[in-house]
């Protein structure tokens, strides 16, 4: 592809030098990246830094860039939703991959290592609540990958078609999606972790199966997800950004892992008694394997 000067309306760089949304400069990211849903959760994880040295917030996305030992890592909010990681993981891709001086992609691309810590609610009785979960492969049913051109595998094709032949959605609905773990990351994650797909929706109540009031549209979903299973793979939660992060991941070629606290037992109908603890406990396990990657 000709490697074409990339206009001001499209990528947008502000007065600082810094990209549009999150307001970070190239120099100011590490390429071992964190993301938490919660912008209160950036100071939970860089508390545990030995040394902050950039520290920046504009609209939802708080930005912490720091040291442990040798390794530099920055955590950074999405806020909530795979809207929100469309924009999150583009500028995190031109932050490295594209010049901001010539407005060129960089004829040598980086490749990030993006790990998403994030609550959930799982949807097996054998996953309690204060659990973590290593989501294996996300499985979209919001529509945002269906705005870029993308591959599967042969492994992410049989999953697709399996879930497609058990699981029925509401009429209208979403073109499920399914990505996989970056491998290289996942490896490291495996002692003290559920693993399984994690499905990502485009909405926290009836997309997620809760009704308060009104009626679901498909009162059976919570159930066919629970009962689908394929080649020994089986869906162990619902959260609303990991298919996003995969398929962004994939688009832009990026090694992406997201990794979950459970706070909700969906099955049990349990939620977590403390969650800030239990996401204060995916915090310290997940830095201890990170800082050494
Ligand atoms: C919903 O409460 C939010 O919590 C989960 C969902 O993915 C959604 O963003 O993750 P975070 O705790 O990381 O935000
Ligand atoms: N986050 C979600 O998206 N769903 C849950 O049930 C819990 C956390």
């Amino acid at each position: 592809m000709e490697n074409k000067r990339i206009a001001e309306s499209e990528l947008i760089i502000n007065s600082r030098g810094a990209v549009y949304h999150l307001d970070v400069r190239p120099e100011e990211l590490a390429h071992t990246i964190i993301t938490v849903g919660d912008p209160d959760r950036v100071p939970a994880v860089s508390k545990h830094f030995d040394k902050v040295e950039h520290k920046s917030q504009h609209r939802e996305f708080v930005t912490h860039t720091g040291y442990i030992g040798n390794k530099r890592l920055s955590v950074v909010s999405t806020g909530i939703g795979t809207d929100n990681i469309d924009i999150v993981l583009n500028e995190l891709d031109a932050l490295v991959n594209i010049d901001f001086q010539t407005r060129l992609v960089k004829e040598q691309l980086t490749s990030l290592q993006v790990v998403r810590l994030g609550t959930s609610g799982a949807l097996q009785d054998s996953i309690p609540v204060d659990s973590f979960v290593v989501s294996s492969h996300g499985l979209g049913l919001d529509n945002l990958m269906a705005y870029y051109a993308f591959e599967n595998t042969t492994e992410e094709k049989q999953l697709l078609e399996a879930f497609r032949g058990q699981v029925m959605l509401q009429p209208g609905g979403a073109n499920p999606c399914l990505f996989s773990a970056g491998e290289d990351l996942r490896k490291h994650f495996t002692d003290g972790f559920h693993t399984g797909i994690t499905v990502t929706c485009p909405g926290f109540y009836a997309p997620q199966g809760r009704m308060l009031r009104g009626q679901l549209s498909n009162p059976n979903l919570i159930d066919n997800l629970t009962g689908f299973s394929y080649e020994g793979h089986r869906i162990t939660n619902f959260e609303m950004e990991t298919s996003a992060i995969y398929g962004m991941g994939r688009v832009l070629g990026h090694q992406c892992l997201s990794i979950s606290a459970i706070v909700a037992n969906r099955i049990r109908q349990e939620f977590t008694k403390d969650g800030a603890a239990v996401v204060e406990a995916l915090i310290q396990k997940g830095l201890g394997i990170i800082a050494g990657l």
